[in-house]
């Protein structure tokens, strides 16, 4: 085999929550009276929610915000995401991912999670995968969001192999620039399949299984 390990990206990858991300940061954005749509939310994916929140004030024209009242706005924000999460369960699991996650176990590599979400935990939990991967790095033992390489670094060491070992699986532009910084070979899927420093494209998940 090609590789040792998988670091997996998990909003866009693993599971669908980039659209409870939308929703929650439109009606912030709505509430602000700043333009937000499809297109600006696509700047967001793998971005951490600070950041987030920095591309959407972009856009803002009111009176200037302090530090306070943007972590409230950032709570905010995480409080109706968070909301939708509750609602999600093993069935947000698809058969395809499943499948696919248990063949790449039962052929030895290490399987491990690098999401820029302080809500990674929660969403394995509410998917039925909590105890599945070898290893999580995630938003909470990081201080550098994506294109940082920071979260798949901390992600090989955990399951202690190197960057050149690994594959990551990512959906977002600066998840796969962020690969590529850390030495890693990223393989895109989603917005990022067709993305150009991408190492292998994938049309569908199961496509991993023809690189490994
Ligand atoms: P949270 P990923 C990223 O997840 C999302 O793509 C991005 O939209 C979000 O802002 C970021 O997590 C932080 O999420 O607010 O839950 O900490 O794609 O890196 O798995
Ligand atoms: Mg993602």
């Amino acid at each position: 085999m090609k590789y040792k390990a998988v670091i997996f990206d998990l909003d866009g990858v693993i599971c669908f929550t980039d659209e409870y991300h939308y929703q929650a940061w439109k009606i912030l954005a709505d509430e602000l009276d700043i333009p937000f749509d499809r297109t600006i939310n696509e700047r967001l994916r793998g971005v951490s929610r600070m950041d987030s929140l920095e591309i959407i004030l972009e856009k803002y024209t009111g009176p200037e915000l302090s530090a306070g009242e943007k972590e409230k706005l950032a709570t905010k924000k995480n409080d109706i995401y968070r909301k939708s999460l509750e609602n999600m369960s093993p069935s947000d699991l698809t058969d395809e991912v499943r499948e696919t996650l248990n063949s790449l176990r039962d052929k030895g590599l290490k399987l491990a999670i690098g999401s820029s979400s302080k809500n990674t935990r929660f969403i394995l939990k509410q998917i039925g995968l909590e105890d599945f991967f070898d290893a999580i790095s995630d938003g909470t033992n990081i201080t550098r969001s994506k294109p940082d390489p920071e979260v798949f670094l901390k992600a090989a060491e955990f399951v202690d192999e190197k960057p050149v070992d690994c594959l990551v699986i990512e959906d977002a532009e600066a998840g796969i620039d962020a690969a590529v910084a850390g030495g890693f070979d990223g393989a895109g899927i989603g917005s990022a399949a067709g993305y150009k420093k991408a190492t292998y494209r994938l049309d569908s998940f199961k496509d991993i299984l023809k690189y490994i």
